[in-house]
């Protein structure tokens, strides 16, 4: 009997699915591999069933011999270790990003005799209307808000980009990078108030007010699914606080960061450079707590940030701290520096982790930016935050071009800076 090999990262199984398990199983006993959670949100969306459940519904299709786990993109560890004589595919992956994956799977079959067959991909209007739904049920606030949680505990340590509109949530939603057999994507976007108030042409001291705020957060989230996690600077009055954590849980917001700073903010960067004062941890444990009482769902995030390193008030107040807003309520911890020696986010991070093993961890590296997500990921570290980049990147290339146009009196030599007419025109599809 033949072996065929099939893999699956569905979790909205339709009747296109059930006719190439069909025609599969016609070439002999079918093996199915079914996508690890982790590889299924890193390379379409996060999935709405989970893997066991997904396992179990394929186990039970007709024609379906075996399940077993693919762990990446990539089928070369499956084929390796079962050597199928087929794999059965849609012809779709022939173009685009999973060219570089069939090509691998081509390879691997030939490494010891196996075959490719493909069938044409059946791009019926009723099976792309499923996934919308799927991906739209992904961005109801109830579903998206407990994702992040969720993110913790599937990944352990994720990453979020910043987004400050809908086009840079749409690159934080949809940008994909395929990598030794496995995709990469932000699992969730940070809207930074340096980022927020920058696109607005103002300074970072909370005078881009939380009207304003939950507006841009409103413009990302018509267009993406993903978490969102929200830069509250001080979290202003704690009158004020508890409203706020209200109205951002009810739109779907999954976590707000605040920092114990007082009275006039200022950007974290610029350190000591200008004159920041800390609250105490007395008035912050309140705001804190107050909070807490304040929110509805048990999944939203209140994240205390912490400035004693930036403010250079020495390790033991950053630890003091840490310990105190967690028995506050807090639900994690951010430790923030603007040193690129990494040395004392390590010291934080090691001394926290030596008496709080749970307690999500975030840090920003803006500053320590040659810190890898793996030495992250080592030390405990759950959420590592881009949380400038897009800005830092996007306007220095609009000013380039800007002055390409002055100094030539025309905007021919800008032209090879900018997207195609036709890129721009299509690059946002319209709605069916
Ligand atoms: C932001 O992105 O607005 C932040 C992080 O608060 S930092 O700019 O490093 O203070
Ligand atoms: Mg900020």
């Amino acid at each position: 009997m033949k072996t065929v090999y099939m893999c699956f990262s569905t979790d909205v199984i339709h009747s296109g699915h059930l006719a190439i398990i069909d025609k599969a199983a016609a070439y002999g006993e079918l093996m199915i591999g079914v996508l690890s959670d982790e590889a299924v949100s890193s390379y379409k969306r996060f999935p709405l069933l989970s893997y066991e459940e997904r396992t179990n519904i394929i186990a039970h299709i007709n024609g379906v011999a075996k399940v077993v786990p693919q762990e990446k993109l990539s089928y070369a560890e499956n084929l390796r270790k079962w050597k199928p004589d087929y794999v059965v595919h849609g012809d779709d992956w022939r173009e685009g990003f999973q060219k570089p994956i069939r090509e691998e799977v081509l390879s691997v079959l030939g490494e010891y005799g196996g075959e490719l067959i493909e069938f044409p991909y059946a791009n019926n209007q009723n099976y792309l209307q499923l996934e919308q739904n799927a991906r739209y049920q992904l961005s109801i606030p109830d579903i998206r808000r407990g994702r992040l949680r969720k993110l913790i505990d599937m990944k352990q340590t994720i990453t979020a980009i910043e987004a400050h509109s809908g086009i840079t949530g749409l690159i934080a939603e949809k940008t994909t990078v395929l990598q030794d057999g496995r995709t990469y994507q932000f699992d969730a976007m940070w809207v930074s108030s340096l980022c927020d108030s920058t696109a607005k042409g103002k300074p970072d001291i909370e005078l881009v007010d939380m009207s304003s705020r939950l507006r841009t957060i409103d413009d990302i989230m018509e267009v993406t699914t993903k978490p969102i996690i929200l830069d509250g600077d001080t979290g202003g009055l704690i009158e004020h606080f508890v409203y706020n954590v209200k109205t951002l849980e009810r739109i779907g917001v999954s976590a707000v960061i605040i920092e114990d700073k007082t009275g006039l903010k200022k950007n974290s960067l610029f350190g000591t450079e200008v004159e920041q004062s800390q609250d105490s941890i007395e008035h912050f444990c309140r705001k804190i707590a107050a909070g807490k009482r304040a929110q509805k769902t048990k999944e939203f995030m209140i994240i205390a940030r912490i400035e004693s390193l930036i403010l250079e008030r020495g390790m033991e107040d950053a630890l003091e701290r840490a310990f105190a807003f967690v028995k506050a309520g807090a639900d994690g911890i951010m430790i923030h520096s603007r040193k690129e020696d990494p040395a004392e986010i390590f010291e934080f991070v090691e001394k926290f982790r030596a008496e709080d093993k749970s307690t999500p961890l975030v840090v920003v590296p803006t500053a320590f930016h040659a810190v890898t997500e793996q030495e992250f990921k080592d030390r405990d570290v759950n959420i590592i935050i881009y949380a400038n980049q897009l800005t830092r990147s996007g306007f220095p290339a609009m000013k380039k071009t800007a002055e390409t146009i002055l100094r030539n009196h025309r905007a021919k030599e800008a032209d090879e800076m900018c997207m195609s007419i036709k890129e721009i025109l299509t690059l946002i599809p319209d709605e069916e």
